[in-house]
């Protein structure tokens, strides 16, 4: 099919024309997008299958449950990994099909919110890439993440729809179907071998299997991408149907819904259980039909918990071994202990998974029991550790106050616990977990996390990838490291000439890009920086925004003020029910209206917001900047992985030293990089003692007195929109601390745009400096270190 041009050619026409009976000349960009897509995903089922079969013979296998997959879009990555992109892309060129316009016809997989989901889909990436067997189990959500519509500078959210014309990427799988049951009751059964359980009256939704084919670099490794779909069982019809369906289908119909109210709960509870108990079913009958025992599944099978969500595959693995297969529980739970492996990825405590027990306990009666057996053995524990020390206990019980803690039984359940980079490391073992971290400090560990440098460089930044090839070789496609070779040409102006062209040359695309979405002309020249991320109080959008005002104010108050012209991008969507962000987003388009038609500051300070971020999005966003925006309040940002991805392409940080932004310091030293703010010991200090009053900022320093004034005395609206920020930051003492970091954060804003204006060449050298310390931040060392240390695989 791909050997050469004549017969793809040939291949490609015959089954367009076959698919769609339409003559070639007739089709259109998405019928020759599925086509070409179809091919590809046949071409890569041989060695899908040998994969499989190689994996069968496997020592150890490793499984990553997660609640999210944020994938984005699959053929340009399939044909960069698959080594034919360049092929593919000329010999349609041949037949006048861009191969661009087919790839952006493609939806987005967005089956994820954020940081936590598309590092998900980093880690598949490298696992494939890296030869090692490891797979990921989701939730085929029918409606992604929600597609975000501006509308007068408002967020509307639209029901996402990614499956409208079919998927190319998936192949179902009806006869690996499995049963997963909620509600009923808990049999006890007195037998001559002991009491055994049995879940009774249950309604049961039928968990059907739709996979996905993972391709590794190079194309030699297969993997799956397991994701369930919740359909209507035949076990359970003696109901009224119609609810039943409803109910069932809505169990993979969103990603997060609501969960304000009990139903929302229950959902979301039934969403978690119904990825688990198929997920972990699904890995056992896989173990057992290889030949594998139950009693050392530990040692053929690591399963990993992103974030607390899947956590209910502990007691799902318990139940398993203990009613299907007779396990003790000492035996089950030193296999299930030796399986599990959890990541936390935030520190905020509203983040936190809770469930009460009297929605958890109805609609999983079963799993419950088992939880309060793994709760009560865990307190006789501690209770030997610390005896007497009653608060302690009820500090760290998996069950405490009429609500079952996600975490905690995470913790308790797994023999790895890791943060996501060094410093929120340091706060988890210091600070919200340190107790567990008392008791058992060897489970505790750090995995920073990383990008896939075949996304976030090869596929997003064709330009760069080949002025890199053409300068250290192409080892680094392979092994990220490498990229720091360039750091050898950081003084060679021929070469630095080459990457300020590389970046004007995407900083082109996405002016464009800017133009055809925003109708607003920005000027590529300018400095592009960018913030583009999760809307949330602590990554303080706001902060840049009020900058942002403050710069304008200075232009048309301060005669003898100058800064270089800036293009300030922003890029974010704030989840449905989380009033204040959406109003920054408001603010951040009032600000946009303000300055982009002032004359006075027509030019020099343009805002641009782009609607819907995405991954695809991301992949034109990011190549072009020259700023990268890492400025959340720190101790708040667990890592980031935005922060990596602008690094890889040559933007230059300003950042507060949060999450990985200190290990991104220690990579390209202190020159090449803008870091200001309160350290993260600091704000914790505030958090724990006091001792910050917004308010003195406000009175001591004129420009924010002048810049907040303006969020409520007419000059953005004449509603009252603002006034819930501006009292955020006054009334509530600013808890986010924008107001203390502002001065710091103008200062450091001033020093990178001076640079920039004054000293091209210095700036250029930052840019190299970045992209050649970048490699450690490829996932492919995450991942590596996953194995070697966490999965043993
Ligand atoms: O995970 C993010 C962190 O904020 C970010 O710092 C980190 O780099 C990234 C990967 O480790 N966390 C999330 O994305 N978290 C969520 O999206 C989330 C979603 C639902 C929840 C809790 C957290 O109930």
């Amino acid at each position: 099919m791909f050997s050469d041009q004549k017969s793809f050619q040939e291949t490609f026409k015959k089954r367009l024309e076959q698919s769609y009976s339409i003559s070639f000349d007739d089709s259109t960009r998405a019928q020759q997008f599925v086509t070409l897509s179809q091919m590809v995903r046949e071409h890569i089922s041989s060695e899908w299958i040998e994969t499989n079969e190689r994996q069968r013979q496997e020592k150890k296998q490793t499984y990553y449950l997660s609640i999210e997959f944020l994938l984005g879009r699959l053929l340009g990555q399939n044909l960069i990994n698959l080594g034919l992109y360049e092929t593919i892309q000329s010999w349609l060129d041949d037949i006048d099909i861009p191969l661009e316009e087919l790839e952006d016809i493609e939806p987005d997989a967005g089956l994820g919110n954020g940081g936590l989901g598309r590092l998900a889909a980093c880690f598949l990436d490298s696992l494939a890439s890296m030869g090692l067997p490891g797979h990921g189990c989701g939730i085929r959500y029918k409606h992604g993440l929600f597609e975000q519509k501006m509308v007068n500078g408002f967020q509307m959210e639209l029901p996402e729809n990614w499956l409208r014309y079919g998927y190319v990427w998936e192949v179902r799988k009806s006869d690996l179907t499995v049963e997963v049951p909620f509600w009923g009751s808990v049999d006890v059964v007195e037998r001559e071998d002991g009491v055994k359980f049995r879940h009774v009256d249950a309604e049961y939704v039928k968990a059907v299997p739709y996979d996905m084919p993972v391709v590794g670099y190079g194309g030699k490794t297969v993997n799956t991408l397991r994701l369930w779909s919740a359909e209507t069982s035949s076990f359970s019809l003696n109901q009224d149907v119609l609810k039943y369906k409803k109910d069932t289908e809505a169990i993979s119909e969103f990603l997060y819904p609501d969960d304000s109210n009990d139903e929302g709960k229950i959902l979301r509870l039934k969403q978690q259980y119904f990825l688990v108990s198929a997920s972990i079913r699904s890995i056992i009958q896989r173990h057992l039909s290889n030949g594998g025992e139950l009693r050392s599944l530990h040692e053929r099978i690591a399963i990993h918990i992103n974030d607390t969500h899947p956590v209910l595959a502990i007691p799902e693995l318990m139940r398993v071994l203990m009613d299907d297969y007779q396990l003790s529980w000492d035996d089950a739970w030193h296999v299930t202990e030796n399986t599990f492996a959890y990541t936390n990825h935030t520190t905020l405590s509203e983040a936190l998974e809770r469930w009460p027990i009297r929605i958890f306990r109805p609609l999983l009666p079963r799993i419950y029991m088992i939880i309060q057996e793994i709760n009560e053995r865990f307190c006789k524990s501690l209770w030997d550790q610390y005896p007497g020390d009653w608060d302690r206990i009820e500090r760290m019980a998996i069950i405490a106050k009429d609500e079952v803690r996600m975490a905690h039984l995470a913790i308790a359940g797994s023999h790895s616990v890791n943060g996501v980079a060094r410093l929120h490391t340091e706060i988890l073992k210091n600070r919200e977990m340190n107790e567990f971290y008392q008791f058992q400090p060897a489970k505790f560990n750090n995995k920073t996390n990383g990008i896939t440098h075949r996304r976030w460089l090869l596929k997003a930044n064709p330009e760069l990838t080949s002025l890199l090839s053409e300068t250290i070789g192409e080892g680094f496609k392979t092994d990220a490291t490498e990229l720091s070779k360039l750091a050898l040409y950081v003084e060679d102006p021929a070469f630095l000439e080459k990457l300020s062209r590389v970046k004007r040359k995407r900083k082109d695309i996405l002016t464009k890009l800017i133009y055809e979405r925003n109708g607003i002309k920005v000027d590529p020249t300018s400095i592009f920086d960018v913030q583009v991320k999760r809307l949330h109080a602590y990554k303080r959008q706001l902060l840049n925004v009020l900058h942002i005002l403050a710069l304008y104010n200075k232009v048309k108050h301060e005669p003898s003020f100058h800064m270089p012209p800036r293009t300030f991008i922003f890029g974010a969507k704030a989840s449905p029910g989380y009033f204040y962000a959406k109003r920054i987003i408001k603010l951040i388009d009032s600000v946009a209206e303000l300055v982009n038609n002032d004359p006075e500051t027509k030019g020099l300070i343009t805002v641009v917001f782009m609607e819907n971020y995405r991954v695809s999005l991301a992949e034109y966003i990011i190549p072009a900047a020259d700023i990268s925006e890492q400025i959340s309040t720190a101790s708040k940002e667990a890592s980031g992985t935005g922060n990596m991805k602008f690094m890889m392409n040559g933007a230059v940080t300003v950042g507060t030293l949060d999450g990985a932004n200190v290990e991104i310091l220690e990579q390209t030293g202190p020159d090449n990089i803008f870091i200001f703010g309160l350290k993260a010991e600091e704000v914790m200090a505030f958090d724990r003692d006091g001792g910050y009053r917004s308010m003195d900022y406000y009175h001591h320093d004129p420009l924010i007195r002048r810049t907040l004034d303006q969020l409520v005395d007419g000059t953005l609206d004449d509603k009252g929109l603002f006034g819930v920020i501006y009292e955020s930051l006054l009334s509530e003492n600013d808890q986010y601390f924008v107001l203390k970091d502002f001065e710091a954060y103008r200062s450091a804003q001033e020093a990178a745009g001076r640079i920039y204006e004054k000293n091209p060449q210095q700036w250029r050298k930052m840019m190299v400096k970045n992209i050649s310390g970048s490699g450690i931040f490829s996932s492919d060392r995450t991942i590596k270190e996953y194995a070697s240390e966490i999965w043993k695989i």
